[in-house]
């Protein structure tokens, strides 16, 4: 499957004051070209990441961009989203396959080489891979991995594989050197002051039409 993004920006509420200021900046992103945005907000209620899923639908349909929801398959198909994103916790993305049509895409992240082996043979669209660098959690999301292991992992898979983790303008093009077809982040462009300029200067990076 074709799946018509190489930049995906994964939200991240905490970096602004409300969640009203971060719709605010992923329209600014939507507007300047960003095609996939995933709303990963782990630790909020059920009801409320319910509500703020309706929200990022209506707002990345309204720019033709895909929308895919951390984790919750059930939330993802309820608002009519492009797909999951599944981490290594999260369901199998054999699980969801088995009752999803092959519109729905399954994205997975994924740390090590076995975990990517395993994501595409269970069905997954594309994956992950990262921590590549330092990030500002570097508890949060484990040791940094390097891009020689990113060469690895991308000789290895054939599905698409998004670079992650401490993604910016200056080191993009050394992961997409590496053989990633994308890259994915959340500071690189929503802990930017000028979104726009930072989401143009990636696609741009990525050879994706502005
Ligand atoms: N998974 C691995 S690193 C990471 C996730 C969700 C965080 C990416 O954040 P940033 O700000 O792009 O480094």
């Amino acid at each position: 499957m074709l799946i018509g993004f190489k930049l995906y920006l994964i939200t991240d509420r905490k970096l602004f004051a409300d969640s009203g200021e971060m719709f605010t900046a992923v329209e600014e992103a939507l507007k300047a070209g960003v095609k996939a945005v995933q709303l990963r907000e782990k630790d909020l209620p059920t009801r409320e990441l319910l509500d703020m899923a309706y929200g990022m639908r209506e707002l990345t349909a309204r720019y033709n961009a895909r929308l895919f929801i951390n984790d919750r398959a059930d939330i993802a198909l309820c608002v009519g989203a492009d797909g999951v994103h599944l981490g290594q916790s999260s369901m199998t993305a054999y699980a969801v396959r088995k009752v999803v049509g092959d519109k729905f895409m399954i994205g997975v992240s994924t740390h090590k080489l076995e975990e990517a082996l395993t994501a595409e043979k269970e069905g997954a669209d594309f994956i992950t891979f990262g921590p590549i660098y330092p990030t500002p959690s570097k508890l949060k999301y484990g040791k940094p991995v390097g891009v020689e292991s990113l060469k690895k992992i991308a000789e290895r898979v054939v599905i698409p594989v998004f670079g992650i983790g401490g993604i910016k303008p200056d080191n993009a093009k050394e992961v997409v050197n590496a053989g990633a077809y994308g890259v994915a982040l959340i500071s690189g462009i929503l802990g930017e002051v000028d979104i726009t300029s930072a989401a143009k200067g990636y696609l741009k990076t990525l050879g994706e039409r502005l």
